[in-house]
């Protein structure tokens, strides 16, 4: 999960993307507790936005990366000091499926790790988007994730609702 060009998030899984420039996304950050389980990006300096259904009482908000399986000296990992799932999520139809993180600290800015803008103004019918995240190269999964970052091509399919998952 990641966040459009006009920054939206979007819950669907990336299927069939391709491999990210290194640090091409620095807002997308993984949610972690053990393992991946969500991503997540980064608003400011404190404040990661996911979706409610990826709420976990313990998140580590893993950014800088680009794989996930390695170190590469740009990861800063950070606890998240509060989860707070939309008031009126609903897990059965997902409407309101967003989630603020607190930081337990400040990230720091560099070429790695930036923020992005909030958008303007709500998405169009049929308007392309960016999505990023970690997943699957080929729909049946059958092709691994090299476990860094992908991104890839959507459409907005409902004009009234963000999520497009
Ligand atoms: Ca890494």
């Amino acid at each position: 999960m990641g966040l459009l060009s006009h920054s939206l998030t979007v819950t669907m899984k990336i299927v069939g993307g391709y491999e990210c420039p290194r640090h091409s996304v620095p807002y997308q950050v993984s949610l972690n507790a053990g393992y991946h389980f969500c991503g997540g990006s980064l608003i400011s300096s404190q404040w990661v936005v996911s979706a409610a259904h990826c709420y976990k009482s313990r998140i580590q908000v893993r950014l800088g990366e680009h794989n996930i399986a390695v170190n590469e000296g740009t990861e800063q990992w950070i606890d998240g000091a509060k989860m707070i799932k939309h008031p009126r999520y609903n897990s059965y139809n997902l409407d309101n499926d967003i989630m603020l993180i607190k930081l337990s600290r400040p990230a720091t800015l560099n070429s790695y790790v930036q923020t992005v803008a909030l958008p303007s103004r709500c998405p169009v019918a049929d308007e392309n988007c960016m999505v990023s995240g970690w997943g699957n190269m080929s729909a049946n999964g059958s092709k691994f994730s090299p476990k860094s970052k992908t991104q890839s091509v959507a459409k907005i399919d409902r004009a009234r609702r963000v999520w497009v998952g």
